[in-house]
């Protein structure tokens, strides 16, 4: 029977994975887990039981006494969190991945998921159109250890037939949980703010095209990819994941036809440099022809649930 441990459960993407998870296998199949002794509110409804990765012993002992056969291993730091502290952004995206791959090569988990990134790329990657394979010298902290990490599943798979599954999630779009360090955030921020006050000021210039992709879609394509049949998974470093690609002046001009007074400035900090050193756009041609995957949301889709959705209280009445 399938029983599933979701480590990172309280994150942007686990609150929402869980909630697809439960909806496609029943609730009693899932243990959501995070950091925190206690339950994330919106985790509430859901088995919970907290764990750091990097405590193998409790993971181990988790993993057995709850017959877990399917690990989604989300934690880890985000790029500009990375960038401020690079020895541990290692240590957690880096052991938390061993620690999983371990249990997985002793046959006891029969699967993993483990989350890429768009940041395995580089400044001397093809910016448009960035194929599955190419030229990956990445120029920060949590891209090297995403480049790290996809060689590493790749290799436990070749050596020990470890089925592992891995994307290269673009920019996540989401309501439910504030995204927290990382470089595409500016485009979740911008949703309260023009909710909030009608103004923002962004951390990337005008003229940064980056691959965004709506959460619904990146939960759709991990439970997709994890449910396909092994045949059809060629790749076992890191699928490429498209989306949508946009700058903050079209995000704007969306935005405006619903907030017509919506203002924007930009004042670009640290984080344009890490921006600016990844793909405009992806191709995702093998995620299409391997397992068949096709994104719903476009841009227009996105903004206005959005702009629907988010509750600016999360941000501002803390
Ligand atoms: C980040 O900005 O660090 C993440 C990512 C693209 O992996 N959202």
């Amino acid at each position: 029977m399938k029983k599933i441990l979701v480590i990172g459960a309280g994150g942007q993407i686990g609150t929402e994975l869980v909630l697809l998870l439960e909806s496609k296998f029943g609730k009693d199949a899932v243990w959501a887990s995070d950091i925190k002794e206690e339950c994330p509110k919106a985790l509430k409804e859901s088995n919970y039981t907290a764990l750091n990765v990097l405590d193998n012993e409790k993971l181990s002992s988790i993993v057995k006494e709850k017959g877990i056969t399917d690990i989604y291993l989300l934690a880890a730091l985000l790029s500009a969190t990375a960038e401020k502290d690079p020895k541990f952004a290692w240590k957690l995206n880096m052991d938390g991945l061993f620690n999983v791959l371990e249990l997985a090569k002793e046959g006891h988990i029969k699967k993993v998921f483990w989350p890429s990134s768009i940041a395995v790329f580089g400044p001397t990657t093809p910016k448009t159109n960035t194929p599955q394979h190419t030229i990956m010298e990445p120029s920060t902290v949590y891209g090297i250890s995403k480049q790290a990490g996809e060689q590493w599943c790749a290799w436990y798979h070749e050596k020990y037939g470890v089925d592992v599954r891995s994307i290269r999630y673009p920019g996540l779009i989401s309501y439910s949980t504030l995204p927290g360090g990382g470089t595409t955030d500016y485009a979740v921020d911008i949703f309260y703010h023009a909710k909030h006050n009608g103004e923002y000021t962004s951390f990337v210039n005008e003229e940064t095209t980056l691959p965004m992709m709506y959460m619904d879609d990146a939960v759709r394509a991990t439970v997709e990819l994890m449910e396909a049949p092994e045949s059809k998974i060629k790749i076992r470093s890191s699928y490429n994941l498209g989306g949508i690609s946009f700058t903050p002046e079209d995000l704007k001009e969306e935005i405006q036809k619903q907030i017509p007074s919506f203002k924007i400035s930009y004042a670009p900090d640290f984080r344009q440099k890490i921006a600016d050193s990844w793909p405009a756009s992806i191709n995702d041609e093998s995620a299409q022809n391997d397992w068949g995957w096709k994104h719903e949301y476009d841009l227009k889709k996105l903004v206005s649930v959005m702009l629907e959705n988010v509750d600016t209280k999360q941000m501002f009445d803390k």
